[in-house]
């Protein structure tokens, strides 16, 4: 079986355009993988074709890219105007990286005044490889009635619900197509001597090895052949179709891509996992793509054996996709020899989590079970992270959306039947003192027969932001005895823990300077509650302060948005520190700044807003700082009322 993928931006016309394409010649076959992802099967030319329909939505680019993991070919649809490019552009990008040949249909064209060479060249914008037009289209009156190929130069006049029919090319189109033609023979002649001669010597080219050229220039990624059409009026769809018949590489072409990471030869790769669905009554579902005539159930791949195949009977013969139940030692992501699993591309990787939420289940007794799903999950979709909230301990998800986190939480209760609520992180708000104070603490106490006696001297100080915790002595005498000054560091370390606001004291100096000890009533017990009481007496008498989390972060988007992500970030209470060139992809910039990590909730709605949804993020904390006014008061008083709660 060959195989491409469609890309493209939600309503681009992906799914219309399969449906076209594989009802050319016989009735096609549609089979939901999962996550958006679809398979139809085909017969074209006596040959069998599988398409894998992507989704479109930004937050589902991770899934959408592990079509090119299964893909010969990657057909990128598009809408027809310049405007819309730019939410072409993170899959130009991913079928780029992935090093998957691909190819442009311009969709939708019926609905279109915009000229095709503006669409090509806002599109250009964010493509290394050159995009070269193979059609021009027709216009009658301003609609579109057909198109011209421009290397047999021959003319299609579209007929409503029926094949197109050969026509002249009328007259009307023929300048544009001799200046488009010529544009097109002087890219590909710069990867073929024979051609160049031939334009030299002034003579009419055959056609057969120009689309020679084409395939070849197709195949090695140096061209983007750009077609054009109307799936929803089953427009330029057979010529689309005879393009991929002539022009998709081989087979081995994948192998080598997924090969060309690792030091496994391509052939001895059997397969590739491109997507694992976990069903309610089957359990998990992997989806392969073979390589190998000898793939079977029960066939050695990846150190264990295929499972069996869901509604496959017969053999695998290469290039088929098939689902595997049973082979949950198969992840998806990774090509397979015999014995190994390959390490998964990196282009494969998805963005950071756009969104994190801390999950709970609504029955007590699902929490063990949540946390082995949620890992399960996550171990077959990198495009969920799973960690644990600091304090509380519960699981926290990072999603690439609020659509993904809401498909998690369908999932957990559909399949799993795990209902989950979903809550916002607490901000990792910290305080400090600002100034040094000295303390003293006596802890006396008289139970019966043996008492606890401790007595000590401190100066306690701020450190440098970032420092942390230091603790020094210098008792002088033997006035708290070596035994027991480690007890003291404890009872210190334990009094940072909770400051006087209510939050994790951070940048502390300790000097323990003195004390007082008793033959047999101290204890280490006693010092460590010396040490802490101490240390917390000075730290509410030091001016304590709070501070704020702020967060190193890079916004990654087309570059004609950077000029909207200053006032984005300045309107998110951050600061700017500059952008530059995305070196990794034509056309994008990358774009950081500090922001308080209050604002990272935000960021993913206001970076959707200002980019048409096209940039993502990622983001590390990076320092604290002291904030004080209104907002800073408003914290400490209500952690205050949390504690009050808490405790009564
Ligand atoms: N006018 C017009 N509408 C189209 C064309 N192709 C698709 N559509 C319509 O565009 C909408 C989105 O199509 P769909 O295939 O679901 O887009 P997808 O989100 O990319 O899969 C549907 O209403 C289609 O009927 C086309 O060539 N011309
Ligand atoms: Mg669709």
């Amino acid at each position: 079986m060959r195989c491409f993928c469609v890309l493209g931006p939600a309503q681009a016309g992906k799914s219309t355009l399969i449906n076209r394409l594989a009802a050319l010649e016989s009735a096609p076959e549609r089979t939901e993988i999962g996550d958006g992802l679809a398979l139809t099967r085909f017969s074209f030319f006596g040959e069998q074709w599988g398409a894998i329909d992507c989704p479109g939505a930004i937050e589902s680019l991770h899934h959408a890219k592990r079509a090119l993991l299964a893909a010969d070919i990657a057909v990128i649809c598009v809408k027809p105007d310049p405007e819309s490019a730019v939410l072409a552009a993170p899959y130009l990008r991913a079928a780029e990286a992935s090093g998957t040949p691909s190819l442009l249909f311009v969709n939708r064209m019926d609905e279109t005044n915009a000229r095709l060479r503006d669409i090509v060249a806002a599109l250009q914008g964010y493509a290394s490889h050159a995009i070269a037009l193979r059609q021009v289209p027709i216009r009658t009156d301003g609609v579109i009635t057909g198109a011209i190929d421009l290397i047999s130069e021959r003319a299609w006049k579209y007929r409503e619900g029926q094949p197109s029919t050969l026509i002249e090319i009328p007259d009307s189109a023929a300048e544009r197509e001799h200046e488009a033609r010529d544009g097109l023979l002087e890219e590909l002649s710069e990867l073929d001597d024979w051609l160049l001669e031939e334009l030299i010597e002034e003579r009419e080219p055959a056609v057969g090895p120009l689309y020679e050229i084409c395939t070849r220039a197709l195949r090695d990624n140096i061209v983007t052949p750009a077609f054009l059409g109307s799936a929803g009026h089953n427009n330029g769809v057979m010529r689309l179709m005879k393009a991929l018949r002539h022009e998709t590489p081989p087979l081995s072409d994948l192998q080598n891509r997924l090969a060309v990471a690792d030091d496994v030869a391509p052939e001895q790769l059997r397969a590739v996992g491109f997507y694992a669905d976990h069903r309610k009554h089957l359990g998990k579902l992997m989806f392969l793509r073979s390589f190998d005539a000898e793939l079977a159930p029960g066939a050695p791949l990846a150190g264990g054996a295929l499972g069996g195949l869901v509604e496959h009977t017969g053999p695998i013969t290469p290039g088929e996709i098939v689902a595997a139940a049973k082979s949950d030692h198969l992840k998806p992501g990774h090509a397979y020899s015999k014995t190994e699993a390959l390490t998964p591309p990196s282009w494969l990787a998805p963005a950071p989590p756009m969104i994190s939420r801390a999950l709970a289940p609504m029955r007590e007794a699902d929490e063990a079970k949540l946390s082995m799903v949620l890992g399960k999950l996550a171990e077959d979709e990198p495009g969920l992270t799973i960690s644990a909230e600091p304090g509380s301990g519960r699981p926290v998800v990072g999603a690439q959306g609020p659509g993904h986190l809401r498909a998690l939480c369908v999932k957990l209760q559909e399949i799993f039947s795990v209902e989950v609520e979903t809550r916002p992180l607490r901000d990792s708000y910290r305080e400090t003192l600002t100034r040094p104070v000295d303390a003293h603490y006596r802890h006396r106490k008289q139970s019966g027969g043996s008492g606890q006696f401790a007595d000590v001297k401190l100066t306690v100080g701020p450190l440098s932001r970032g420092e942390g915790f230091q603790f020094d002595e210098v008792v002088k005498g033997g006035a708290v005895p070596r035994n027991y000054i480690p007890a003291v560091e404890s009872g210190a370390r334990d009094a940072m823990e909770h400051g006087p606001l209510g939050f994790p004291v951070v940048d502390v100096h300790v000097t323990l300077t003195d004390g007082q000890h008793h033959a047999v009533d101290s204890s280490d017990l006693a010092f460590r509650i010396a040490g802490r009481m101490g240390v917390g007496k000075a730290l509410a008498d030091a001016t304590p302060v709070l501070l704020r989390p702020i967060h190193r972060i890079t916004f990654h988007a087309p570059s004609d948005y950077s000029g909207a992500l200053s006032p984005m970030v300045s309107s998110l209470r951050g600061q700017v520190l500059g952008f530059e060139r995305d070196p990794a992809a034509n056309g994008w910039d990358a774009f950081h700044a500090l922001l308080p990590e209050s604002a990272l909730e935000e960021v993913g709605p206001a970076l959707r807003s200002a980019t048409q949804g096209v940039g993502w993020f990622d983001h590390r904390f990076d320092h604290y700082e002291e904030f004080y006014g209104k907002e800073a008061d408003k914290i400490v008083s209500h952690r205050k009322d949390e504690k009050a709660a808490a405790s009564g």
